[in-house]
């Protein structure tokens, strides 16, 4: 059965759960037509180690679809990153305590890449479904877009026909009880919105880009 690869990181900055893993695991074994199945990944949120897991994830499943999700703090909105940079600059330590600044993903690599997902197909098709999501033109320079930019790198020499791309989620309702004003969504909403990105992933080719 062909392979979907859905990965979500550990909570780091203090909180006790990550919206990324939980909308993951909620998704493990998930089965599209006896023909796909999910497959759920969970990454340290350590630099190095989040880019070891997913490779060795793609590598071992050949996935014909990975989606990567991770948390942003403050976004009300699912976030459909559409460039991974290359470029590493953390405003806090890692899980592992390493804070790397002003630092190259790949040192060989381009500037940046794009996500090959069908990012407007997606979010044409959450929006049919009231659920609120934008494209987002920067996935940080933090763990996310580390291990974006690193799965983009793989794929570009690796698997070209493989589909990829990262997702952040907002706080789920619990994280922002102590948080007045900061945005969250619920866990079932989070949960439908992946399931409508990995059938539309699915059955689109990657955004056509005009010349
Ligand atoms: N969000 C962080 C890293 C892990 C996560 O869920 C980020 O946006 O880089």
């Amino acid at each position: 059965m062909a392979k979907v690869l859905i990965t979500g990181f550990e909570p780091f900055a203090g909180e006790s759960v990550n919206p990324s893993w939980q909308v993951a695991s909620a998704l493990q074994g998930w089965q599209l037509d006896d023909e796909v199945e999910v497959t759920a990944v969970k990454l340290p949120c350590v630099f190095k180690q989040s880019l070891l897991t997913v490779e060795q994830a793609v590598n071992q499943l050949k996935p014909v679809v990975v989606i990567m999700l991770g948390q942003a703090a403050g976004c009300s909105q699912l976030m459909l990153e559409k460039i991974a940079s290359n470029f590493i600059d953390a405003n806090i330590a890692d899980n592992a305590g390493q804070q790397p600044r002003n630092c190259l993903t790949a040192s060989h690599g381009p500037a940046a890449y794009f996500s090959n997902l069908p990012l407007n197909a997606m979010l044409q098709a959450l929006h049919l479904q009231n659920i609120p999501a934008q494209l987002s033109l920067s996935a940080g320079s933090f763990v996310c877009n580390h291990s974006f930019y690193g799965l983009m790198h793989l794929i570009k020499n690796q698997y070209v026909s493989m589909r990829g791309g990262f997702i952040h989620l907002p706080y789920l309702p619990e994280q922002v009880l102590l948080k007045p004003g900061s945005p969250s969504m619920e866990l079932a909403t989070q949960i439908t919105a992946l399931k409508i990105c990995i059938e539309v992933s699915l059955q689109q080719q990657a955004d056509q880009l005009m010349a």
